[in-house]
């Protein structure tokens, strides 16, 4: 296949430049573009969230390195759709860049589902090791297939589970709780496996159903549990870390092909630069967050190891029954990582903090 900035520089020859520079179709430029390509990109979460603060860093490196000439435009708190929607609109065309949780991109890559396995990494420095590294990449290359393209993963954090029901310190369900869960079968039977009563959602509707008792609770990082305000309409929170949760900042195929080899190169650095200024910020909320979340009068109870030790056994069948599905040598191989990450700090024999 033709590459567009080849298509564009062929064009260049054939018809002359004074005629491409009145040209505004993204397919028709040269190096240096004469006129800025905007990118339109949209997020779940809200403009003050780490996530936010990444996206928008992420627009500003951009538009530095790029001289102007490329632009990010940043829509946040759902308002271009939510995560699956913004998946398919970025694949069509129909927007260029978002950043799903990884757990949205499992019906299109099963193996996303192995990040969100419950009860699998001790620390970020674990899911950074994972993620940064060839297991975390063969998922982002595996997106091509589907029309997107994998720049880097983000922190969306440990989650925790919230509910107005009563207070849960085990992270066992009580039959008729209806907890929002995202939209991944894997998390759904494990929900469901603990005893809760699980209810899919798109994240944009979660508030709104909780104050309207739709669903009783939620599980979500503390930084989203207070950017997203939950704490209004939840009066408990389990600090049960059950799921380590990714963001992948994605960009779709037509937005990309439209790019020159260049501008790809700097979108690619600058994906990895707003990641980590992004985790930073995320962690430095995650760590004051619970104080904010006490002063909001949520009533805080911690699962104990024991308990979470429990729950993790009840969830064995479950993700038996999903190795298959996501890829045994994907769960194997993340093993045989987090073991040699933990041998190589002596930590093989300490349990889990
Ligand atoms: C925001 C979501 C959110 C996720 C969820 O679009 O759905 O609960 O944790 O951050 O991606």
């Amino acid at each position: 296949m033709t590459h567009p900035a080849q298509l564009a520089r062929r064009r260049w020859c054939g018809l002359g430049g004074a005629v491409l520079a009145g040209l505004a179709s993204p397919w028709v430029h040269a190096t240096p573009r004469t006129t800025s390509l905007q990118l339109q990109a949209g997020i779940g979460l809200k403009a003050d969230s780490p996530q936010g603060r990444g996206l928008a860093y992420f627009a500003e490196l951009v538009a530095a390195r790029s001289n102007g000439s490329l632009r990010i435009d940043v829509h946040t708190g759902g308002a271009l759709g939510d995560d699956l929607t913004m998946i398919e609109r970025v694949r069509s065309g129909a927007q260029a860049i978002t950043c799903p949780d990884s757990s949205t991109l499992a019906a299109k890559v099963p193996g996303f589902s192995v990040i969100n396995y419950p009860f699998t990494f001790r620390n970020e420095a674990e899911a950074d090791h994972v993620l940064d590294g060839p297991w975390g990449s063969s998922f982002l290359s595996r997106l091509g297939e589907h029309g997107l393209v994998g720049l880097s993963y983000w922190e969306n954090g440990f989650r925790h589970l919230t509910n107005n029901r009563q207070a849960i310190a085990d992270m066992s369900g009580i039959g008729d709780l209806r907890l929002r869960t995202m939209q991944n079968q894997m998390l759904i039977d494990s929900f469901a496996a603990l005893g809760f009563e699980p209810v899919p959602m798109p994240f944009p509707q979660v508030h709104a159903a909780l104050a309207l008792g739709q669903v009783h609770g939620q599980e979500n990082p503390l930084p989203t549990i207070l950017s997203s305000r939950f704490y209004e309409v939840q009066k408990h929170l389990t600090l049960s870390r059950h799921v380590y949760s990714a963001f992948v900042l994605l960009i779709g195929k037509p937005a990309w092909e439209s790019l020159s080899p260049d501008e790809q190169a700097l979108l690619r650095r600058a994906a990895i630069d707003a990641r980590d200024a992004q985790r930073r910020w995320n962690r430095e909320v995650a760590a004051s967050a619970l104080e904010q979340l006490k002063a909001k009068g949520m009533q805080v109870s911690v699962l104990s190891l024991h308990d979470a030790e429990r729950a993790r056994r009840r969830l064995r069948p479950v993700l038996e029954k999903y190795h298959r599905q996501v890829g045994l040598s994907n769960v194997v191989e993340l093993y045989v990582q987090l073991s040699r990450l933990r041998n190589a700090q002596g930590l093989l024999d300490l349990p889990a903090p």
